[in-house]
């Protein structure tokens, strides 16, 4: 233990859960304000929303807005009464829920709960859209966040300021506020020790709300709930569980472990015992890791590697830093450095070369990458210049340099491929 961890305690393990409301519904009403307030559920053809369109074609009311679909009239949209089909219910709005109407039902059978019930067709394409939007911003503000599908992420707000304030409910304030601003779309966030139990909290407040919940909550907040609200109790382990008179979460958690892995197997019967005391100690997964890390810069007036020698030298030296101190501040270090030209004629030319150890040492990153720039034959002017640092990985869990050596830059006989892909620069 470093004397940090003694002047600091470590902060306490805050995950938060995020879930978007009626997620396909809110996306859809966004273009469809008309709508607000009334019962709509999300599947089935899309012939009367496009006959609708089709009327409003030559309307240049209609069309100056730029959201035509705006202009529909309610009484234009395709109402569940007249609904003929197989076809099934992706999501519904909350008034529509109001009706017993929920995700998976018929539409045929949800004609019968609300014939009046407005139905859109899905737009996938549109709802993936809005998916990445609200994910960048949440990642805008903690960087920590596990994509669970279209319209959930869990996010750890361990770290992050605001994180542990309130249990977690100022940040969960912030990011819903902020996804609101730039969507107008809402969601429910649940903060707790862990995934599992952020994943119940999402839900007790929905929608647009927050649920807080403390190891102490436990029998307060999520023992009287039933078992299928553990993610990963289904319906056949639930019923399972009723047949021996266990409903409850607090039920579960009072069977001894031993029960559970005789009639459950060893793994299932362990687990139902943990999550039933709030038990999960799953980290948040990050998206892929990157693959590396560069830093560029495009001159304001192009650079001759002789004449403006001190310059260039300079500029290079400074981005081997920044991109050093990018990795050291992620934990990252890296094996591969490379450099990236382009010339006053923008070609572009790259070097890189494999050191025998990773580094994040910024002197390290500058002497192999000066050994790649005398690589490049240098008679043009220069309008842009790279650094990269590839083959990543995370610190503490790459070999390291042994005590007392030092890193051996040596010139590569001959370039590799082209290492610079558009999306890294
Ligand atoms: N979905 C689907 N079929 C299902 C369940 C869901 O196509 N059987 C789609 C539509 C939902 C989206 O996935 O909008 C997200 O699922 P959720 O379970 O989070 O449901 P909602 O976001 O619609 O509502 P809630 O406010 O309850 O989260
Ligand atoms: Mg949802």
């Amino acid at each position: 233990m470093n004397s940090d961890n003694r002047t600091h305690p470590q902060p306490i393990r805050r995950i938060a859960h995020l879930d978007m409301d009626a997620f396909y519904a809110s996306v859809e009403l966004l273009r469809y304000p008309q709508l607000k307030g009334l019962p709509v559920v999300i599947g089935g053809g899309r012939s009367a929303v496009q006959a609708a369109l089709d009327a409003l074609a030559d309307d240049p009311e209609a069309q100056a807005g730029g959201n035509p679909r705006a202009h529909i009239p309610v009484e234009a949209f395709a109402r569940l009464k007249d609904y003929v089909g197989r076809g099934v219910i992706t999501t519904a709005t909350y008034p529509a829920r109001q009706f017993g109407i929920g995700s998976a039902m018929g539409l045929m059978k949800a004609a019968k709960l609300c014939p009046q019930a407005i139905q859109l067709p899905v737009d996938f394409e549109e709802y993936r859209r809005f998916s990445r939007q609200f994910k960048q911003i949440i990642l805008s503000i903690a960087p920590q966040m596990e994509n669970r599908g279209v319209d959930e992420v869990y996010i750890d707000f361990t770290e992050v300021p605001g994180g542990q304030r309130e249990g977690g409910r100022v940040l969960a304030r912030l990011i819903q506020k902020s996804i609101f601003d730039a969507t107008g779309l809402t969601c429910s966030i649940g903060v707790a020790p862990n995934k599992l139990l952020a994943k119940m909290a999402s839900e007790f407040n929905k929608p647009n709300g927050i649920a807080i919940v403390h190891d102490d909550d436990l029998q307060t907040m999520i023992w009287p709930l039933a078992c299928r609200k553990i993610n990963g109790i289904g319906p056949k382990a639930d019923s399972r569980l009723q047949s021996h008179g266990i409903h409850t979460i607090g039920e579960l958690a009072a069977k001894d472990e031993q029960w559970l892995i005789d009639h459950f197997g060893p793994s299932t019967g362990a687990w139902m015992h943990r999550a039933a005391w709030g038990r999960d100690d799953r980290p948040v997964v990050t998206e892929s890791e990157p693959v590396s890390m560069s830093r560029e810069t495009t001159f304001e007036r192009d650079l001759h590697a002789v004449r403006d020698r001190a310059e260039l030298g300079a500029i290079f030296t400074r981005l081997c830093q920044q991109v050093a101190s990018d990795l050291q501040r992620k934990g990252y270090v890296g094996k591969t450095i490379g450099i990236k030209l382009r010339f006053d004629d923008f070609k572009i030319a790259t070097r890189d070369q494999t050191l025998a150890w990773h580094t994040a040492d910024a002197k390290t990153i500058r002497d192999a990458a000066g050994q790649c720039l005398k690589r490049v034959p240098l008679q043009r002017r220069l309008r842009l210049l790279g650094v990269r640092v590839g083959s990543l990985a995370r610190e503490g869990e790459a070999p390291q340099l042994p005590a007392g050596a030092r890193h051996e830059v040596r010139e590569a006989a001959a370039p590799h491929g082209d290492i610079w892909t558009g999306q890294l620069f």
